[in-house]
């Protein structure tokens, strides 16, 4: 396994997630532990620590080592912070669907997605509401080379319409606690690289998401459905995936380029709360190979 200078690491599956010991968030970290920590999300996917308390103020100013925060455009942020949101499920809500509760990829209906977000337990149910993310890098490694010669050259439109749009699964559901409102740009379709180069390490991405990548472009969304269907479910296969076991004081930071993610509805009569900020990224690219 790699090392890493300044902190120890456990990784939690095969397919990756780093558990780091040995650093506390809410201080300012020095520039090569970040430099490190960069190093072991892009390698990983996900990084984990465990046993933070943390303050709103703290948890931005830990993500903004990774970059200038984002804000998310419709949905309703915790007061005072802007850039934070608070995902609570009460015990007694017996929703039809949780807050990320389908396979996806944060914000993919953007031009520029965002590059990593960072979720904050601050209760957590005594048993269930785990995350589990894709290593959509192990995916995109997995297909023959022939399937993976033909995505290179395939555009994917995103768009937000099938979970947040006027017919969308969240449209008559019970989350209107977290006030979701999709604008227009995030109904409209981006273009994004079905295989995207991570910009960090060289590596190919398989870039898909079951909720937001729609067709492929010039392609209409019944000829696209089988491919996508396929590449969606490959990725959800066992082996790519890792799979968090949250306790009070957890701190995750995904790899959101390189990773599918959900969050597992498995917990009535539990309260979970969770503190979310993310990251500003860039418009997902493909390298040429010579
Ligand atoms: O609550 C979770 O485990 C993840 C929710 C989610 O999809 C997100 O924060 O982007
Ligand atoms: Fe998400």
């Amino acid at each position: 396994m790699d090392r890493y200078r300044g902190f120890e690491v456990n990784l939690v599956c095969g397919a990756g997630g780093a558990e780091i010991g040995g650093i506390d968030a809410s201080r300012p970290l020095a520039p090569e532990v970040v430099a490190e920590l960069r190093r072991a999300l892009a390698e990983h996917c996900v990084i984990f620590l465990r046993d933070q308390v943390l303050t709103p103020e703290q948890q931005k100013a830990f993500a903004r080592h990774f970059g200038p925060l984002a804000r998310t455009p419709f949905i309703k942020p915790l007061d005072g912070h802007p850039e934070m949101m608070r995902i609570v499920r009460e015990p007694q809500e017996a929703k039809k669907l949780n807050f990320g509760g389908r396979w996806h990829t944060d914000m993919t209906f953007s031009p520029e997605p965002v590059l990593g977000t960072c979720l904050y337990a601050r209760e957590s149910p005594a048993v269930g509401g785990d995350t589990i993310w894709t290593n959509q890098m192990l995916a995109f490694e997995a297909l023959s080379p022939a399937m993976q010669r033909m995505l290179e050259k395939l555009t994917v439109m995103h768009s937000a319409k099938r979970s947040y749009g006027p017919q969308g699964t969240y449209a008559d559901d019970d989350l209107k606690s977290m006030r979701i409102q999709a604008s227009d740009a995030a109904l409209k379709e981006q273009p994004h690289p079905c295989i995207r180069t991570h910009p960090e390490t060289g590596r190919s991405i398989l870039y898909v998401n079951w909720v937001y990548a729609i067709r492929f472009q010039d392609m209409t969304e019944a000829e696209s459905a089988p491919l996508l269907d396929f590449l969606n479910r490959h990725s959800q296969r066992p082996e790519f995936q890792i799979r968090f076991r949250w306790r009070q004081g957890s701190l995750a930071l995904w790899d959101n380029r390189s990773t599918q993610h959900i969050a597992v509805n498995d917990y009535p009569g539990y309260r979970r709360v969770m503190d979310r900020v993310t990251i500003s990224g860039d418009k997902p690219y493909l390298k040429e190979t010579p």
